[in-house]
């Protein structure tokens, strides 16, 4: 389990994922052209020793490839994840003694995971208050050319529900207006939106900047309102959370962060904000946001400023996405059990397009998934669905192509409908609702319209065994044995069909 920051920094030194970056660089500009060239190279996290206009270092592209996320969770790959959130979700009244005690165990790691409050927390070894707060004094960056100004963009932000106390903590980005206060950008579907709307008058916040990589995580994950991140983190760390109460706010706050914010937002407190080049690859244009007033800045000593860059994809973001992906699989198919597997495509900004694969076993099947996704949490927002059977493969987006090619009648098998649409998306005639497209790309049966369907073409399985064995034999030199094509047809949902 990593602690805090500086050991996944430490961590990813010592496996060769960071560079130490000594030269001078403005986190102005400059910084986004070097990492975005980084990031689209595969390349490590940088930590700028050097920020100009700052005593505080920079650490950008901590998240930027699957190993670096996969090093954050400690696993092999994100899948193993998934598996132990499943374990949770599938947890079934246990039969036998060793099943019993193996669901106590998997409870008990439940109970476990709820934060811990502890008295002192290294994250205020410095402090701040009232008018010696200067937020300029960090290195905030200000990405691209037409940004409104320096945005906080790897913030968890932390807030309660006036009517139960319970917490919630979100990553949403903060652009600095002055030296103690920022803008919240919280979209208009979020739960810390929520629970301003809730609260009269003011509300405590704090926001905290520079955690171990999983509660940093936790703060992007769409979460069910009432379930609080910091227990998910928590329970994802395999060790509770430690927090400390803020030195002004009455809000916990977690104890290793390098730095934190307190302070208040008020309802009907708002500034304009923007514009953002935002992970949708253009501006967000300016619209208006709540003011957080900064009442007391804390840190550690020797402080590290996290920060990420979002913009035309694939940027670092990606990876924070893909883990979302991968580890809310078994939730997805907790409700609709007949999803095989889904995929969003990074170019897709993971709110255009999700490609979902089904085990289908009526007609309308596809349909009934598509409008499963539509009703699904944040899935809601996805603008356009494209469903393909069970064999094949929806992280191959030329395998997804061919079945769209090849199985679809637009005019039987395209589903045009509407509903909630993404804050940031630009496309609407109006913003957070309109148009969605549903592509239905299974194979079809007689009872949804479709005449005799053809068998797809696949070699017969002794014959790729023979070739496999004799393949040196040939003398054809590929390096290695060229595997045969995968896949294949899989009859099962289209006899169903037929009967
Ligand atoms: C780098 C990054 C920046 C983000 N910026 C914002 C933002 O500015 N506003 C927002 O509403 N969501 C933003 N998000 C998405 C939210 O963090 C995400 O929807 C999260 O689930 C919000 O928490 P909530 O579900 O508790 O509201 C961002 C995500 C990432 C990874
Ligand atoms: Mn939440």
């Amino acid at each position: 389990m990593i602690s805090d920051l500086r050991e996944w920094v430490a961590l990813l030194e010592r496996e060769g994922e960071l560079v130490r970056v000594r030269a001078e660089i403005d986190p102005c500009l400059e910084a986004t052209e070097i990492v975005d060239r980084v990031v689209k190279a595969g390349g490590p996290a940088l930590l700028f020793e050097n920020p100009k206009g700052s005593e505080l270092p920079l650490l950008v592209n901590q998240f930027g490839t699957e190993r670096r996320m996969c090093l954050a969770f400690g696993v092999e790959t994100l899948d193993d994840v998934a598996a132990r959130v499943g374990e949770i979700l599938e947890l079934q009244p246990p039969e036998g003694l060793a099943a019993k005690v193996r669901g106590l165990k998997t409870l008990k790691s439940i109970a476990d995971s709820r934060p811990r409050t502890v008295r002192r927390g290294p994250c205020q070894e410095v402090v701040w208050r009232g008018d010696d707060v200067d937020l300029s004094r960090l290195p905030v960056q200000t990405a691209w050319p037409g940004d409104g100004g320096p945005f906080i963009t790897l913030p968890a932000v932390i807030t309660h529900d006036p009517r139960d106390g319970r917490r919630n903590v979100g990553m949403y980005r903060m652009q600095v207006l002055g030296p103690r206060t920022t803008a919240m950008h919280w979209q208009i579907h979020k739960d810390g939106r929520a629970d301003y709307l809730f609260t009269e008058g003011r509300m405590q916040v704090a926001v905290a900047l520079g955690l171990d990589p999983v509660t940093a995580y936790s703060a992007s994950a769409p979460l069910p309102k009432h379930v609080d991140e910091l227990m998910v983190a928590g329970f994802l760390r395999g060790e509770p959370v430690e927090l400390v109460k803020g030195v002004t706010v009455d809000v916990e706050v977690p104890a290793q962060a390098e730095i934190v914010l307190e302070g208040w937002i008020e309802r009907g407190d708002l500034a304009a904000e923007g514009p953002f080049g935002d992970h949708t690859g253009f501006y967000t244009p300016v619209e208006q946001f709540p003011v957080f007033h900064v009442t007391a800045l804390t840190m550690r000593r020797d402080a590290i400023y996290p920060s990420i860059v979002v913009g035309k994809p694939p940027q670092e973001d990606a990876w924070l996405g893909k883990a979302t992906e991968r580890i809310f699989l078994p939730a997805v198919r907790m409700t609709v059990p007949e999803i095989v597997d889904y995929d969003l495509p990074v170019a897709g900004a993971f709110h255009n397009v999700c490609i979902v694969s089904i085990r289908k076993a009526f007609p309308g099947h596809a349909r009934k998934v598509m409008n499963a996704i539509w009703g699904l949490g944040m899935l809601s927002l996805t603008k356009g669905v494209v469903v393909v059977d069970e064999h094949v493969n929806v992280h191959d987006y030329a395998e997804v192509m061919f079945y769209v090619g090849a199985n679809v009648d637009p005019k039987r098998d395209v589903v045009i409908t509407e509903g909630p649409l993404d804050h940031l998306d630009h496309a609407p005639t109006l913003q957070f609702f309109g148009g969605k497209i549903g592509i239905d790309a299974t194979a079809k049966g007689p009872l949804e319209g479709a005449r005799e369907w053809p068998p797809e073409i696949e070699m017969s399985a002794d014959v790729r065994e023979r070739v496999d064995r004799r393949w040196v034999e040939y003398g054809i030199d590929l390096g290695t044995v060229p595997g045969a094509p995968g896949g294949g047809i899989r009859q099962s949902s289209r006899r169903l069909l037929r009967r």
